[in-house]
């Protein structure tokens, strides 16, 4: 290994510009003539839009324009898509409503906007909305889904009746219930799996200039997928055709998926770019991120499994509604069917499993992805249900896991995935070390002694990642494969830049990337530029989420690098006067086999772009490969997380006072990095167990719509990790590597609360376990001593 090649715990190189302030996010760049829109959201979560008077408005200082969804529908701009089509067990398709970026008749959620207010400054635009008037009718609302899906209950789309989306299934479902009949014993959970903000650092803004000359867009926006956007904003919503459209995602301060998706904000600044014929810029504040950003997670299920009189799990059941919100987002389809029940075997080989999903408006801002999306749910029904069955069966939670481990690869599930590699036993066996679980009842009665509660808990996740395999995601309903692109360029001087599809909002791909390049190339890593985000630089890609940079973004790079390996060979044939086929090529420089002859990588860049004699027939002059990855499978990171809690049975304070992560990601690039994304994971995971909880009060308000109000974990929440890595080589992709971006959060939530209800002796606890929450069931229940 060298320095900053595969492997180095190499610093970032990004860093340097995000912490002395030098980022260039979308709300730095300006335009000249630069205008601010400001949004005129609905304050009731269900109404009907009778009239919308702009009149005043428009006559407020600095104001250039008022526009309605009305105008909106008049100009024929299109309605925002989901684009995972989900079928429902009768087979019929999911029910998507219409979904205009301006509400035009009616409003499902408070927040949707009704108008947008285009002035010089934010201050002008901000009192002209207020002298918007719109004359609601208010209609009765709905915020829980199981009552949504209820007779009677208000209905929020015409034609959708109990407000279902789609009630899809996976798996046998006879097979399912005879394993249930021959069960020894059964264990039942109902589970709240709850809702989330994203809360990104940067706030989601979007800025548009319009080119009348060349009838030409750019929209700068805080987008995880630059070029997605591009073709949804083109071809479906219908702003104007892909290729008079650039998308540019400059830096982005976090997405946490929450910036995957196509918002109603960029389509509308677009569209008023070209109507005032000036550049439109749109930045949320905080509570507008909590009222329209997409959540994530909010599940209800109720879950079995079904075990043999040895603890051998048979089988495993689980009923879901799932929340949607008001309107479908880009991918919330996906979100808890493929991404969700896909994942119930866990690590555990369980023969067979059944899934029924039922999707449902809500008057609520949309559901879609968020950190894990739909794997930490499915880790959490799995992790609480094994915890659960083994302390019903007085086995130890860890015997009981090792005895279920899948232990031979590849692993066909019941529900569809086929695991390729892993070794589950390895990281239960090191975090066990690491975590002292021997010395753990020591810790207990020393806890006891202060007062406290000690518990232990593990979770042993899977996850898929690498979201792309073609012809796995495209058979599952997605109108697209989701492969990646890189094209490498060499330049005359012998430095790189590589243009990637992926997209980087924090995960240090300028690192990573650059590692790769300079490892294979032999040259310096700060001669390589990594470039991405930009749909006038970089080919098409397919952008960031489902942790698959690494596996299939760098996969994509190796390919172009190979294409250049194998071109630069030639050049230097040439020049050396060799056949292609004498020449070896090693840290940097291309040998003749057997001779001292030699070239530096360098020497070839400058000749594949200088030397005549390569022009014409036999070889084409530069030094630039494009390549597509498109995996055979997705890459399955597992591990093994174990918290150790105490808590105060005064205030129902819980302590995580140990956290130990084990995790498989194969072939790591970077230990630092990875170590980063896992510590961030976590403290999202404990973010959910213990103190994130979106609350809608009944009649459709916002309750927690500041951080007064919606608590995020901070620095002191959390212990100081204890880290290890396993590693077993995802054979999908040349790298050996798998997904470490999402693992923490997947993992933690289980853990958790695992770890509190061994101290507490009840399953009784939801998430957030709040002191209020905790304290609660201590009253109910008689803690073990
Ligand atoms: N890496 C590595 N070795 C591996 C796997 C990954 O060195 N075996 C490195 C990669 O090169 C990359 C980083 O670790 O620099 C994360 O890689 P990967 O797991 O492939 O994830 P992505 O780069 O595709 O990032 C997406 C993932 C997701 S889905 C969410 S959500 C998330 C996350 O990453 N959002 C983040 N981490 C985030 N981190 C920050 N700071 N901000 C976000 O918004």
């Amino acid at each position: 290994m060298t320095a900053t090649g595969i492997g180095a715990p190499v610093r970032r190189k990004e860093d340097f510009r995000f912490i002395t302030g030098q980022g260039q996010y979308t709300d730095d760049v300006t335009r000249p003539g630069e205008t601010r829109a400001v949004f005129v959201r609905s304050p009731h979560a269900h109404a009907k839009i009778k009239k919308i008077d702009v009149s005043a408005a428009k006559k407020m200082p600095g104001v250039i324009d008022v526009l309605t969804g009305a105008q909106l529908a008049d100009d024929k701009v299109g309605n925002l898509i989901c684009g995972w089509m989900i079928h429902s067990k009768d087979g019929s398709p999911m029910k998507m409503a219409a979904h205009p970026a301006l509400a035009a008749s009616k409003v499902n959620c408070v927040g949707d906007a009704v108008a947008v207010v285009i002035a010089e400054t934010t201050g002008h635009a901000k009192d002209a909305a207020e002298k918007v008037v719109v004359d609601y009718e208010v209609l009765p609302a709905v915020v829980d889904p199981a009552k949504a899906q209820a007779k009677g209950a208000p209905q929020i789309h015409a034609d959708i009746s109990n407000n279902t989306i789609y009630q899809w299934h996976l798996g046998e479902q006879k097979a399912v219930e005879a394993a249930f009949k021959a069960a020894k014993h059964i264990t039942k959970l109902d589970i709240v799996n709850n809702r989330l903000a994203p809360n990104a650092m940067e706030p989601r803004a979007a800025l548009a200039d319009y080119d009348a000359g060349n009838d030409h867009l750019t929209l700068w926006n805080t987008s995880q997928n630059p070029h997605v956007a591009r073709l949804v904003i083109s071809a479906f919503v219908g702003i104007t055709p892909e290729h008079k459209l650039r998308v540019i995602a400059p830096d982005v301060g976090g997405g946490f998926g929450s910036k995957i998706f196509i918002y109603p904000e960029e389509v509308v600044c677009l569209w008023a770019a070209r109507k005032v014929r000036r550049p439109v810029k749109w930045t949320s504040d905080r509570t507008e991120a909590f009222l329209t950003d997409a959540h994530g997670r909010d599940h209800i299920t109720h879950a079995e499994l079904a075990l043999d009189g040895d603890g051998k799990i048979l089988a495993l059941r689980a009923k879901t509604i799932a929340n949607l919100g008001a309107y479908m987002s880009t991918f919330s389809s996906s979100i808890p069917t493929y991404l969700y029940a896909t994942l119930l075997s866990g690590q555990y080989d369980i023969p067979q499993i059944y899934c029924e999903v039922d999707a449902v408006y809500t008057n609520t801002v949309p559901v879609d992805a968020y950190r894990g999306a739909g794997r930490p749910e499915a880790t959490f029904v799995v992790e609480r249900l094994v915890e659960v069955a083994a302390r019903q069966l007085g086995l130890d939670p860890a015997e009981f896991r090792k005895r279920n481990f899948i232990k031979s690869f590849p692993h066909q599930t019941p529900v569809i995935m086929t695991y390729d590699a892993g070794d589950y036993n390895a990281s239960l066996k090191k975090a066990m070390e690491l975590a002292d679980v021997k010395g753990f009842a020591k810790r207990k009665r020393d806890s006891a002694r202060q007062g406290k509660l000690r518990g232990l808990g593990y979770s042993t996740y899977i996850e898929a990642c690498g979201i792309a395999p073609s012809q796995a995601v495209g058979s599952l309903g997605a109108g697209v494969g989701l492969w990646e692109s890189a094209e490498v360029r060499v330049n005359p001087t012998g430095n790189v830049e590589v243009l990637t599809g992926s997209h980087a909002h924090g995960q240090g791909h300028e690192t990573t990337f650059a590692q790769l390049v300079s490892e294979r190339l032999g040259i310096p890593f700060d001669s390589v530029s990594i470039v991405h985000g930009d749909t006038d630089k970089v080919q098409f890609g397919m952008g960031t989420y489902g942790s698959r940079s690494g596996a299939v973004g760098m996969s994509a790079i190796v390919k172009a690098l190979d294409k250049i390996e194998a071109k630069a060979k030639k050049v230097a044939g040439f020049m050396m006067e060799a056949a292609e086929s004498d020449i070896d090529f090693k840290d940097g420089k291309f040998t003749v086999k057997g001779t001292d002859k030699s070239v530096a990588f360098g020497d070839v860049a400058l000749n594949a772009y200088i030397a005549h004699k390569f022009t014409g027939a036999e070889l084409e002059p530069g030094l630039k490969e494009t390549s597509f990855y498109d995996p055979t499978n997705f890459t399955f990171p597992a591990g093994c997380h174990i918290c150790e809690v105490e808590i105060d049975q005064e205030t129902g304070k819980t302590d995580i006072v140990n956290w130990t992560a084990v995790d498989d990601f194969g072939t790591v690039i970077n230990p630092m990095i990875v170590e980063g994304q896992v510590h961030g994971g976590i403290a999202q995971g404990v973010g959910q167990a213990l103190l994130e909880g979106v609350v809608y009060d009944s009649s459709g308000q916002l309750v927690t719509a500041s951080f007064m109000d919606y608590s995020m974990p901070h620095a002191h929440d959390l212990p100081s990790f204890k880290v290890g890595l396993t590693e077993t080589k995802s054979p999908s992709n040349p790298l050996g590597m798998k997904g470490c971006g999402e693992a923490g959060a997947i993992a933690a939530p289980a853990a958790v609360i695992n770890a509190i209800t061994d101290a507490l002796g009840t399953e009784d606890i939801a998430m957030p376990a709040t002191p209020n929450a905790v304290w609660t069931v201590m009253q109910r229940t008689t803690p073990k001593a």
